[in-house]
């Protein structure tokens, strides 16, 4: 279980029957942070990458509820790549970490949950920017 200051992976609460499957995420569980947004990104164009910046504070949940994509996370010294192919995953992407997500397969649609809302102050979409940012703060 990842510590919600580094990126990890943690289970989707999933509910399995003969009927098909169901994952839930509420306020609390599986994350410690109360959902102020969702949204959702599909019908990626082919190789597409989005992304491309970084949030100041907002903490997610990425889930890859169709198909599959990676997500890479670059903290300005290191970088991970999270490739996500199943709805009952989700990827951590705590503050701090540039991120693309790329690789798309056709059909493939992102899951975000997010712990505030929408807020273009929080970005910060130049890489050399982002970098100093994360250097000194
Ligand atoms: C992130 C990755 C995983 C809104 O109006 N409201 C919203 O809540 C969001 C997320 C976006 N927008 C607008 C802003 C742009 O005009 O939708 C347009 C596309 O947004 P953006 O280029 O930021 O999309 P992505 O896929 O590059 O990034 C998004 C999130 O912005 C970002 O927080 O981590 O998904």
């Amino acid at each position: 279980m990842p510590n919600w200051t580094q990126p990890g992976l943690v289970d989707v609460p999933t509910i399995t029957d003969e009927l098909g499957s169901l994952g839930v995420v509420e306020g609390s569980a599986p994350f410690p942070f109360p959902i102020e947004r969702v949204y959702f990104i599909h019908s990626v164009a082919p190789g597409a990458v989005r992304g491309s910046h970084a949030h100041k504070a907002l903490r997610q949940l990425i889930v890859a509820v169709s198909g599959s994509f990676t997500v890479t996370l670059d903290d300005g010294r290191e970088t991970s790549a999270w490739p996500l192919d199943t709805p009952t995953v989700g990827l951590v992407v705590p503050p701090g970490y540039w991120r693309t997500l790329s690789e798309f397969t056709p059909g493939a649609s992102a899951l975000v949950f997010a712990s505030a809302r929408y807020d273009p102050a929080d970005y910060i979409r130049d890489y050399e920017e982002f970098v100093a940012w994360a250097r000194h703060g």
